[in-house]
């Protein structure tokens, strides 16, 4: 599924200054130059908690297997994590990178569908 990139990033990395040599076709102008030795200190990539939704069709077995099999969750794990998402309506299975987020969501999502379920699992970002 294609998306949008994430505005809340800055689309040019910091540079610090003598870093690089500039050349004629490759402008400067907006890439902030900071004094020499100055520290840049990398930001964590936010991270994306995958959400199961609660349905009135899928098994709690079913949705516990997949919870084991996607996730990598225990037995117990899996248990308490749907039974959460069938008593309170959501509950969130884990959080990691955007990519590992949307690909183990769609992954669960898939696995309710080839089996005929509605069993979904969304993907939203921290804070
Ligand atoms: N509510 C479902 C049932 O009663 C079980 C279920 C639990 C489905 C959690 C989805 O995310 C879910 N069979």
């Amino acid at each position: 599924m294609p998306r949008s990139p994430d505005r809340r990033r800055p689309a040019t990395p910091l540079r610090a200054a003598g870093a690089g040599t500039p050349t004629p076709d490759a402008p400067t102008t907006d890439a902030p130059v900071l004094k020499p030795g100055t520290e840049i200190k990398a930001e964590r990539p936010r991270m994306w908690k995958v959400v199961l939704l609660n349905d009135d069709f899928t098994p709690r077995e079913f949705v516990s297997a997949v919870l084991r099999a996607v996730f990598r969750l225990t037995e117990d794990q899996a248990h308490r994590v749907m039974i959460t998402a069938h008593r309170r309506g959501v509950c969130v299975v884990a959080v990691f990178t955007r990519d590992v987020a949307e690909t183990k969501a769609d992954a669960a999502t898939e696995a309710g569908k080839a089996a005929g379920y509605p069993l979904r699992f969304v993907t939203e970002p921290e804070e």
